[in-house]
């Protein structure tokens, strides 16, 4: 390897060698050929040698050697040095960036040049820090892509082959470098390059739910990464590395802490150690937010109101915003869970969320902060269903919000569950910049144990029509600002990652992590690639595991939603940890916590009618949406029971009865686990035994898991239905009283499985009907 690596560098030489041997072919043949040959002998070498153990820290941003010959000489030869001139962090985080890729991928050091004097230069800056660039004429492009985008090109300069990747903003810059490793990274060719991308989402931000005292709310990969006792003077190495995962995919943004907020974190103490965090990031094109507690004025500053009509409360926030923008310049805003699941807000003041939040907007606006106030709201009392509250709420309140405040909106009215309709206020305040919340972490998707890909459900949001000016009024094109002329455009997604040694918990959460950016950056782009790019750079190229695991991935969420919620059943979890099943849930203080609220199952039917005869609730979509789903005949199957009340022996379009479906998608769901164990067995071999070990213990929870939800959700229903299983139907391991027992979030264990349906593989539809 050594031997190898110094031959290469002799063969790139000096500048004098690479720029006589522009100009004489037979050398250059002569050298392409030797790099074919030695890429060849690395293959080989590699071949024979044992795979890795990989403990997953690396990300996507592994960078492990080309293992495809050709492209590996194709790299080589095109890429022999490095002319990225300027100083800036910015800069320098790209070069690093782009020396370590290449290092790992080409197995060489790639040569820094201060010019481009050869053939094979990767040219990297911007206008103002490169006068090769500027001198390029790309200045059309670098207008079309703003301050984030990038142009990667085959250029020819000063008659030299270059690839050169060109911003208007050193943080375009680093874009660019992170999207041409993904190229390489993803063994795409490099003829003809010609890339022009920007965001078409301003603000990509990142919500932890991280508390000051490291533990973290819904989070399932070990503990906070804010290391708060050793901030600021201790700077822990991941955090770089933080950074790194998050630039590569676009994101631009993290707030730092719960929205269950706590208020010290806006004292000064914190705020200096925040401003630590600030200067690692700052590089990365990341800014920090933080979460504002609407009691803070009491709690920290000693007022006796929070009232946000109060001249001295709103006095004391723009004090405080001061105070923080001195401390850190970039701070991006703050993020607000008001008057929701107890947390403080206007209300408690008989304000309004526009009062609360424009307090927050004026203070942070001179300094070019932001407001995300999010519409996660319902009423203490449980007045109406509470899918409803958040448009009757805030619905009213659109035009009365200052320039700088965004609503924050879950992707469905609920909170996070495997399926949910679109939130209704999307469209439908349209004279407020809206913004997506996504939940990355897998609250109600089994936690940590189970693998479900989540990118086919924020595709699924993303594309859904809210008709809300004829039909194409995506929810993309609501939160890119297209459909209303905002210029103010974000999305954010509740962060899963921890201090576990990989990040996310279950290898396959940093797909969801990886998704999320990649959507943030592109909401057109596509579940499938997204999957198929990830996994090439996470695990192999080879092509078998890459269409088996890329299938078994992108049907995962169906599966999921079959053995949780099938049908449009919606909220019969668990109570509190959310993990399993929990049909029975009652009583407790509050109605609409508990399952029996919103499945409603007697021995009639189950369902929740959400139409006119019921609580209304589908009149908040624009009219062609109201009609499809309002309609028994026209609503999907997949939301069936999130608008309907049926009865148990209507026939489905299956023809089946609804309690022989119900019995069916179950069944689907857990077979459907059984189908990935085998698809994940198969592969055995081709990636390193230490991840495949670990997600194969994963999914042998994850059958169990399965297996829980569908034999007490069943058994639980069939009180009602009193219908027997169908034949065929795979009889329940344990009995209903079993499994209502367990309130702890322990999976029961099953003895094998004595009915396995054998279905080979995973050709059902990835999308519901
Ligand atoms: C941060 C759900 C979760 C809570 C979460 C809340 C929210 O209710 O269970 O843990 O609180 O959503 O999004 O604010």
């Amino acid at each position: 390897m050594k031997g190898r690596a110094m031959g290469e560098r002799r063969g790139t030489g000096s500048r004098g060698q690479g720029t006589a041997g522009e100009t004489r072919g037979p050398r250059v043949l002569r050298r392409a050929i030797v790099r074919i040959v030695l890429a060849a002998l690395a293959i080989v070498v590699s071949a024979a040698a044992p795979l890795r153990a990989d403990d997953g820290y690396g990300l996507w941003l592994r960078y492990p050697r080309v293992d495809d010959a050709a492209r590996m000489a194709e790299y080589r030869a095109s890429i022999t040095r490095l002319v990225l001139p300027g100083e800036s962090p910015t800069l320098r985080a790209a070069r690093d960036e782009l020396r370590r890729g290449l290092r790992g991928m080409l197995g060489m050091e790639i040569p820094i040049s201060p010019s481009v004097s050869a053939s094979g230069a990767l040219l990297v800056g911007t206008p103002a820090s490169s006068r090769r660039i500027a001198a390029l004429g790309l200045g059309e492009e670098l207008r079309r892509v703003g301050d984030e985008g990038f142009v990667i090109r085959a250029a020819s300069v000063g008659g030299r082959r270059t690839i050169v990747i060109a911003a208007n903003r050193d943080v375009g810059v680093l874009y660019g470098a992170f999207h041409l490793l993904r190229h390489l990274q993803t063994h795409r060719p490099l003829a003809d390059l010609s890339i022009v991308q920007s965001p078409r989402i301003g603000r990509r931000v990142l919500n932890h739910w991280d508390n000051l005292d490291r533990s973290v709310e819904r989070g399932y990969a070990g503990r906070s990464l804010w290391e708060w006792d050793a901030l600021p003077d201790s700077l822990s190495a991941r955090y770089v590395d933080y950074a790194r995962a998050n630039a590569s995919i676009g994101i631009n943004g993290t707030v730092l802490t719960n929205v269950n907020a706590n208020a010290r974190v806006l004292t000064a103490p914190y705020l200096h150690k925040v401003r630590a965090l600030a200067g690692v990031f700052r590089p990365y094109g990341i800014r920090v937010y933080l979460t504002a507690r609407f009691s803070a004025p009491m709690e920290i500053g000693g007022l006796e109101t929070a009232d946000p009509l109060d001249p001295a409360v709103r006095a004391w926030w723009k004090a405080k915003a001061d105070e923080i923008y001195r401390t850190i310049p970039d701070f991006g805003g703050f993020l607000v869970k008001a008057n929701s699941e107890g947390q403080p807000g206007p209300q408690d003041y008989q304000r309004t969320h526009a009062d609360g939040a424009n307090m927050l907007a004026e203070a942070v606006a001179p300094h070019g902060g932001i407001v995300m106030w999010r519409a996660f709201v319902y009423s203490a009392e449980t007045p109406t269903d509470r899918v409803r509250q958040a448009h009757d709420e805030f619905h009213p309140l659109d035009g009365r919000f200052q320039g700088n405040v965004l609503v924050q909106v879950k992707n469905g009215p609920l909170d996070f569950q495997p399926r949910e309709p679109f939130h209704p206020l999307f469209g439908a305040m349209p004279r407020t910049p809206l913004m997506l919340e996504l939940q990355i972490t897998q609250e109600y998707l089994g936690h940590a144990s189970d693998l479900v890909y989540l990118a086919p459900l924020f595709e699924e949001v993303l594309d859904a029509d809210t008709h809300a000016r004829g039909a194409g009024s995506t929810v993309a094109k609501v939160i890119d600002g297209s459909l209303e002329g905002h210029r103010l455009t974000a999305i954010a997604g509740v962060a899963n990652t921890g201090t576990d040694r990989n990040w996310t918990g279950h290898p396959f959460g940093q797909a969801n992590w990886y998704a999320f950016g990649r959507l943030a950056w592109d909401p057109d782009a596509a579940s499938a690639e997204i999957a198929e790019e990830w996994l090439r750079m996470t695990f192999t190229h080879d092509p078998s595991f890459v269409a088996l695991v890329k299938a078994m991935m992108m049907r995962s969420r169906e599966t999921a939603v079959e053995y949780m919620t099938p049908l449009g059943l919606h909220h019969i979890m668990a109570r509190d940890h959310h993990y399993g099943p929990g049909p029975w849930v009652e009583g407790g203080g509050r109605a609409d916590w508990t399952s029996v609220y919103y499945h409603r199952a007697d021995t009639l039917g189950v369902g929740f009618d959400r139409t006119a005869a019921g609580s209304s609730a589908v009149a908040q979509y624009a009219a062609p949406v109201a009609a499809r789903w309002g309609s028994r005949q026209t609503v999907p199957d997949s939301l069936l029971l999130w608008f309907h009340r049926v009865g148990w022996t209507e026939r489905m379009r299956s023809g089946r009865t609804l309690w022989d479906e119900l019995v069916h998608r179950y069944d689907a769901g857990v077979d459907s686990v059984r189908g990935m164990r085998r698809t994940w067995d198969g592969v055995r071999g081709t990636i390193d035994p230490e991840r495949h070990a670990d997600v194969a213990a994963r999914l042998a929870t994850q059958e169990k898991v399965a297996r829980w939800w569908r034999d007490a959700a069943l058994l639980y229903f069939q009180q009602f239905s009193r219908q027997p299983f169908p034949p065929g139907a795979e009889p329940p391991a344990h009995s209903l009283e079993f499994y209502r027992r367990r309130v702890g979030p322990e999976v029961p264990e099953f003895g094998e499985a004595t009915h396995a349906i054998a279905r080979p593989g995973f050709s059902g539809p990835s999308r519901p009907r």
